[in-house]
């Protein structure tokens, strides 16, 4: 257990590096001492900014600061704590640190100070793993669920569910106690009815862990179609970089490239993959297979089309084929891409009679139409994709609501088939420990080490 919460800890807590502004915290019972000595100033009030000198190991002014004080419990750790306003050099930040560590404050491990937090009451670990994704989060979409979780709106909600399993347990162990006297604390119909709302509301979770885990990484599009026909060229375009080599020559790109930019809220990952044909060339045909794992994983598939070159057969072949190597192909969607419509005069009109699906005509060369494609793939996204405020963005919350579900679907059939209340309740107790994983109630050290090392130091 590399996190203790008996000393005082100090970290830079905004980014690495030179800038205008640079903040150093300390956590822990030296903090008022370390601030007296730091800035010969014997008087801190609370939450207030004091404008001070502040001198290093050897007496010498380091610089002029701006100072916090906040008085445990009152403060974000639940300790006394100091934020300290330096200018951004290099050299001041390193030579304040080296200082704090000479008077004995550690240099803090990453999320030791939310860690500090969780240990201390003032946010449970669903809300402490919830800061990490609000420093991390990228889009809106993403930052509005860690935002609403910080909260405690889904905590709250957690916790309700806890104490329902947690009441219906205790009866069950109540008439186990007056077994004898054949009683029956709780309504049998009442379990079944609680247990299988419980269920599906797991289930809702646990479904939406798929839209949050792409909300939260970047919703993957890939990039499809014939050797040629740009696919490269519009990769680049939609994320305005060179990214991928562009050529004449069919079969230039041998291995999927991607890159995320983040596009009226969401954060989109798009796929260049190399060109579907059939081809005898080992390497290209890796390739081509690697095209269709990157369909598999996307929600939205972008067929690029050659205007100048289309073929209504060929392209229902190519349809046909992808319906053949992708399971679940018809719920994902497909945006038809004609690509140069620079080349032409005149979009032919039967090209219109395409009815179903979605069509954009643009010049990925002179970046046509971009935004009409990205606003499609917006508008397809929102019928696709609902997230809400308890949409799960946390691996280890998807896997706590699978035992959860689990435990339960156990005891429903435990109850169905007449067993004996101790085996009932012993299913029970296990979703509420599963329940209690998530908040941290029940938790192990090597679980929390691994989860606050994938915050920042100084968070
Ligand atoms: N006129 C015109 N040419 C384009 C357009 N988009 C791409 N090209 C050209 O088409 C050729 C192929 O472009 P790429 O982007 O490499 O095509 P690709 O689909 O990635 O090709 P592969 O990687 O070989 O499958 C290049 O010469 C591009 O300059 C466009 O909108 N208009
Ligand atoms: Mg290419």
């Amino acid at each position: 257990m590399y996190l203790t919460s008996d000393n005082t800890i100090c970290a830079i807590a905004t980014p690495q590096g030179i800038g205008a502004v640079s903040m150093v915290r300390v956590s822990g019972a030296q903090t008022l001492d370390i601030l007296k000595k730091l800035t010969h100033k014997e008087q801190f009030n609370i939450r207030q900014a004091h404008r001070c000198e502040i001198y290093d190991d050897n007496d010498k002014q380091l610089d002029d600061a701006v100072i916090l004080f906040y008085k445990a419990p009152h403060s974000y750790t639940g300790e006394d704590v100091a934020e300290i306003f330096i200018h951004g050099s290099q050299y001041i930040q390193k030579t304040l640190l080296e200082t704090l560590i000479n008077w004995n404050v550690k240099l803090a491990e990453p999320g030791e100070f939310t860690y500090r937090a969780f240990i201390n009451g003032k946010m449970d670990l669903l809300q402490a793993e919830a800061v990490n994704d609000l420093v991390f989060s990228t889009n809106s979409n993403y930052h509005d669920i860690a935002l609403n979780q910080l909260r405690g709106g889904f905590s709250k909600k957690l916790n309700i569910y806890r104490t329902e399993l947690i009441n219906l347990t205790a009866l069950l162990e109540l008439e186990i106690d007056f077994a004898e006297e054949d009683v029956e604390f709780a309504s049998r119909d009442k379990l079944k009815s609680t247990i299988i709302e419980l269920i599906s509301e797991a289930d809702r979770l646990i479904d939406s862990y798929k839209n949050g885990n792409v909300v939260k990484r970047g919703i993957p599009i890939a990039i499809i179609g014939k050797p040629n026909v740009g696919k490269s060229t519009l990769l680049n375009a939609l994320l305005n970089d060179d990214k991928a080599i562009v050529s004449e020559i069919p079969g230039t790109t041998r291995d999927a490239i991607e890159d995320q930019i983040t596009y009226q809220g969401f954060s989109f990952r798009f796929i260049d993959t190399a060109g579907l044909q059939t081809t005898e060339d080992i390497i290209e045909n890796i390739g081509i297979e690697r095209s269709f794992d990157k369909m598999r994983e996307s929600f939205i598939i972008l067929y690029l089309i050659d205007i100048t070159e289309f073929d209504y057969y060929k392209f229902l072949e190519d349809i046909q084929e992808m319906k053949n190597q992708i399971k679940d192909f018809d719920n994902k969607k497909m945006i038809l891409v004609f690509n140069k419509i620079d080349l032409i005069e005149q979009i032919p009109s039967h090209l219109f009679d395409l009815k179903d699906y979605d069509k954009v005509f643009i010049s990925a060369k002179r970046k046509e139409n971009i935004e009409i494609l990205l606003d499609d793939i917006v508008n397809s996204i929102k019928d696709m994709i609902n997230v809400n405020e308890d949409t799960l963005i946390n691996i280890r919350h998807y896997e706590a609501f699978k035992e959860i579900k689990l435990s339960l679907t156990k005891a429903l059939e435990d109850i169905n088939k007449n067993m004996p209340n101790d085996i009932v309740a012993f299913d029970l107790r296990q979703s509420i420990e599963s329940i209690g994983k998530i908040t941290g109630e029940i938790v192990n050290n090597d679980i929390l080490d691994h989860i606050f090392a994938n915050f920042c130091i100084g968070k």
